[in-house]
């Protein structure tokens, strides 16, 4: 593939999809064949929510093409040993020795078996950064969707250590996979430890310095180190690591018990929750006998009657008396004749009750002043009654929201963060309106390209939920993936995402040792991975690698030499994102500030001819797909959709002939075509060369479609907030049916399954359980250690690029172990300082920055580093937690993840470099 005019400067447009925060458009000045700038696309001003613009990560991709430490051919393994200090002895060799090898291995599985004796996938992949790899890889998926089963069990850094609970609670409870503040409308943001000027990317930084200008929007930033985002925020507020959830029970006790009830959205709550949903005595609500619907007790009438009768004025609170049917865990019915009742908001308030600002600033290290103050400032910014008429139709303004990071949101405590923050939305009637808290996409519903008709309606009023079945009958007993996510995890749902979301540290745990009553823990035959590196990424990296050195057969599609592909067997080169050819959807609404008002396809295509030998995407899936005989199911997978545009639609058809290998510019050229017709109802077919020229291309998407809220009132449903009724039944079948296959292992998750979240001490419960499992004393490690984005880096997958890193040092924290003064005086250390970080599971060292905006009991280590292989990085000599940090049952939430967080001490051991 080369450019057409090599001798000229032109501006090619393109895409970046670096990060989670794009895609964003941008040109590429190429100057006679040669890449010298990136910049805006200013064609797309109008359309893009940040006006054309892309963050600074994007100007490193120049360097990336001419990165002279690439991996430029095809390369095998010579060192049958593997390990760290192994040589792996890479030597080139030809696309075709390298394909068949592989394809060999492919065939001989598909005539043995694609499971293996434990029921497991022979082949898995893993790929990383919060699924942004598929926009580089081509019809990779299509290759994997023909291939069969594959396991994508192996955790790439990627879902347990990131968003997570909010990915499965948010998209239950609002289809909300991710959730951001309607920033162009909101005016007052509680943040807990969301890192949003450094992680939400050119659309997040734009969209909240308009709002500070716009609407002057006030954005409290609780977190224990002053991020970026702290540092532009109104206030900053140093929490304790992991309790946010005390605070936000007592920020919920103010509004409930320490402000008249109608500052909150009573109507909101009465028709749009289950707040007046009558709770039985065994915790589960009293229904109606007949059609099984909950019942409610209707103020009018003075009875009880089932949630969806017309005309009702259902009490919020109060003790009724009430007869009807509860169904317990395993369809097991228990008739009641006149008793006590409480409704679900009742309970609600029960529950909240002592959770006074006072109790929480002595778990959270907020001044029960501060906690009142803001809680009462939410309520005066929310606006309770007013509306605002967006396309013609009139919804509630409730200008409140609340936002949680990652460290925030996964993890013990997840779920009461994720319950806590819902929660507060609703109390105001601010969840899924325009200005308050909103979805932004779904992953574990379908379709997954249409958020509002995803929420169909299912059982007592709320939106229908994929959880993975819980019943004698229908339980997964045996893990179809090494990860066990659907035998573990309900939540996690049954979507092409809902591997990676599950609890995938324990497919890297079963390759020391297995599960009890578990199948034998196996290895996959082969490995694929790309874009991403666990070895770095993970936690208790060590482990990660001594595992991947045992995999027998390990394929990297590979940009440099990188810690993960030193242990592989095949690393195959594939051209980067300024090199390759690829359609895109963008626009709609996305992680986390990808607003858009509309939506369509951007191309991604070669700015420059391609270095050394390395391959498209599309002609290496293609080449595997031939070579190991699933050629005809590939072809048909792209002619699905699978490579992200469906080739077929009501009045156009562009479909692969199934027995052919194509092009890769026929394969995209169809997809363009294809795009063109879905944009224009079948009206326009531009090919590739029309692409090539304008890039993207877009049709209007609706601002109506940004909020849930109208499409549930059209279908006549309700929030699940605030009782968690189903969750609490299902989290019972789910405990009796691994007791009844003598599984204990998982008791802990089994605990988080309450109807209303049960308060710990998170912080002390993480500490304890790092401790008893690995040994030492709690005094021995009186700091907590975290890490924070830098908007310079995505994870570890551009650290190897001069210009990135010479940027990123400008930022100060980027250089070591940020420490707070004071403590540091303490313990006689100096900024510059060599230091010792060691947690009970292991030691690292660095150099100490010192900064007042960190608490003094933590400590914090931006990014990912620690690197050893890949070239320029390894000569940072800049620690990362990712070593200290253990893989425990005992860390592990009911949804499966852990938290980026772990009590360690500090030691000085040498002065300044
Ligand atoms: N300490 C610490 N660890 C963390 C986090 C943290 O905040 N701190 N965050 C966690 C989270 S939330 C996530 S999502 C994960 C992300 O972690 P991962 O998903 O593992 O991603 P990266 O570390 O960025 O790994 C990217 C790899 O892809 C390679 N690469 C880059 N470009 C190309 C290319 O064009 N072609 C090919 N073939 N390869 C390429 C890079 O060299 C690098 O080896 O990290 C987790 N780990
Ligand atoms: N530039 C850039 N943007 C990215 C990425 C990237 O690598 N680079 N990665 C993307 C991905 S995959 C993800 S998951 C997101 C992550 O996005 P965020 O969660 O917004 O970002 P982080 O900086 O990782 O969050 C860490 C912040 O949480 C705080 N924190 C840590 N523990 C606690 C706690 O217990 N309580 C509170 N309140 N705060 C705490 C830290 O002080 C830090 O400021 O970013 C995405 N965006
Ligand atoms: S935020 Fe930056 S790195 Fe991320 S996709 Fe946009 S331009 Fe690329
Ligand atoms: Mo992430």
């Amino acid at each position: 593939m080369t450019v057409s005019n090599p001798q000229a400067t032109t501006k090619v447009a393109t895409y970046c999809y670096q990060c989670v925060a794009g895609p964003d458009l941008l040109k590429v000045k190429v100057e006679d064949g040669v890449a010298t700038a990136v910049e805006p696309n200013f064609d797309a001003e109008h359309v893009h929510p940040a006006a054309g613009r892309v963050c600074v990560k994007a100007f490193g991709l120049v360097q990336k093409i001419y990165n002279p430490n690439r991996v430029l051919q095809p390369m095998k393994r010579t060192n049958p040993k593997k390990g760290r200090h192994e040589d792996p002895g890479f030597v080139p060799i030809s696309w075709d020795e390298a394909l068949d090898t592989i394809a060999a291995k492919l065939r001989g599985i598909r005539e043995t078996g694609l499971l293996d004796a434990s029921g497991y996938p022979r082949v898995a992949a893993s790929f990383g950064g919060g699924g942004t790899p598929t926009a580089y890889m081509g019809t990779f998926p299509a290759f994997l969707a023909a291939w069969g089963p594959v396991d994508m069990s192996f955790g790439s850094g990627q879902g347990v250590k990131c968003y997570h609970s909010e990915h499965l609670y948010g998209e239950l409870w609002h289809r909300a996979f991710i959730v951001c503040p309607d920033t162009p409308r909101t005016k007052y943001i509680l943040s807990f430890g969301s890192n949003i000027e450094a992680s939400g990317g050119v659309c997040g930084v734009w969209r909240h310095a308009a709002a500070r200008v716009e609407q002057g929007v006030k954005r409290v930033q609780f977190e224990p180190h002053l991020s970026v985002t702290g540092g532009c925020s109104a206030e900053w507020v140093p929490i304790k690591p992991k309790t946010d959830a005390a605070c936000m029970h007592a920020l919920i006790h103010v509004m409930l018990f320490e402000n008249a009830r109608s500052r909150l959205d009573i109507d909101f709550l009465k028709h749009r929750t289950a707040s007046p949903y009558l709770v039985a005595p065994n915790g589960f609500y009293l229904r109606d006998p007949d059609t099984r619907k909950p019942l409610v007790w209707d103020l009018k009438a003075g009875k009880a009657v089932v949630f969806d009768t017309p005309g009702i004025d259902p009490a919020l609170d109060g003790d009724f008396v009430a007869s009807g049917l509860e169904v317990l865990p395993d369809e097991e019915l228990v008739t009641h004749e006149a008793i006590a009742v409480r409704s679900a908001f009742g309970k609600l308030l029960d529950h909240e009750r002592t959770f006074t600002p006072e109790w929480a600033q002595g778990i959270c290290d907020v001044p029960a002043a501060t906690i009142r103050r803001v809680a009462n400032e939410y309520l005066d910014h929310a606006e309770i009654g007013a509306t605002i008429e967006i396309e013609g139709r009139s919804l509630p303004f409730r200008p409140v929201a609340v936002t949680l990071g990652k460290t925030v949101n996964n993890g013990w405590g997840g779920y009461d963060c994720c319950w806590a923050r819902t929660l507060m939305a609703c109390l105001v009637g601010a969840l899924d309106v325009p200005g308050g808290t909103i979805g932004t996409a779904v992953r574990l519903n379908r379709p997954a390209n249409d958020r509002q008709s995803s929420a169909k309606p299912g059982v007592d009023g709320f939106m229908d939920y994929p959880f993975n079945p819980t019943d004698k009958e229908n339980w997964i007993a045996r893990p179809q993936i090494r990860n066990a996510n659907r035998t573990l995890v309900p939540l996690v749902a049954n979507s092409a995402w809902s591997a990676a979301l599950g609890p995938t540290h324990l497919a890297w745990m079963q390759q020391r040792h297995g599960f009890e009553s578990f199948p034998e823990p196996t290895q996959p035959d082969v490995w694929f991975f790309y874009r991403t590196n666990p070895v770095i990424s993970f936690w208790d990296t060590p482990q990660v690698a001594e595992a991947v050195a045992k995999f027998p057969f390990v394929v990297a599609f590979s940009y440099t030499h990188d810690e993960t592909n030193h242990f592989a067997d095949i690393l195959l080169p594939d051209r980067t994102d300024l090199e390759g050819l690829q359609m895109l959807r963008i626009g709609g609404t996305k992680y986390v500030e990808q607003f858009w008002d509309h939506q369509g396809f951007a191309l991604r295509q070669p700015v420059v001819s391609p270095q050394g030998d390395t391959r498209d995407f599309t002609w290496i899936s293609t080449e595997l797909a031939r070579r190991s005989g699933i050629l005809e199911t590939y072809n048909k997978a792209i002619s699905r959709g699978a490579a992200g545009v469906p080739l077929k639609g009501p009045n156009y058809d562009f479909s692969l002939q199934p027995d052919r290998a194509y092009g890769v510019e026929e394969i995209w050229d169809a997809s363009c075509r294809a795009a063109s017709a879905e944009l224009t109802e079948g009206a326009e077919d531009h090919g590739l060369e029309w692409w090539k020229e304008h890039g993207f291309r877009t049709i209007e998407y609706p601002r109506l479609q940004w909020y849930l809220y109208p499409h549930l009132v059209d279908q006549g449903l309700r929030f699940e907030m605030p009782y968690q009724e189903r969750i609490s039944r299902i989290g019972e079948e789910l405990g009796r049916r691994l007791h009844e296959s003598g599984i204990d292992w998982w008791d802990r998750q089994l605990t988080e399954y309450r109807p209303l979240p049960e308060f710990h001490d998170f912080s002390h419960l993480i500490k304890h359980a790092v401790i008893s499992n690995l040994g030492g004393r709690d005094e021995d490690f009186p700091f907590w250690l975290l890490t924070a984005r830098s908007m310079q880096y995505m994870w570890g997958g551009n650290v190897s690029l001069q210009m990135v890193h010479e940027v990123a040092d400008n930022v100060k924290g980027h250089r070591g172990v940020i420490m707070n003064p004071a403590a540091a005086r303490k313990l006689g250390i100096e900024d510059g300082d060599l230091v010792e970080v060691r947690s009970p599971l292991r030691e690292t060292r660095g150099h100490v920055v010192l900064r007042q905006g960190i608490r003094p009991d933590t400590l914090l280590m931006v990014g990912q580093f620690d690197h050893w292989i890949t070239p320029y990085a390894k000569d940072f000599n800049v620690p990362s937690m990712n070593a200290l940090v253990p893989m425990l049952m005992d860390l592990t939430d009911a949804t499966g993840s852990a938290a980026d967080i772990v009590p360690v001490s500090i030691k000085r051991i040498g002065g300044a470099q």
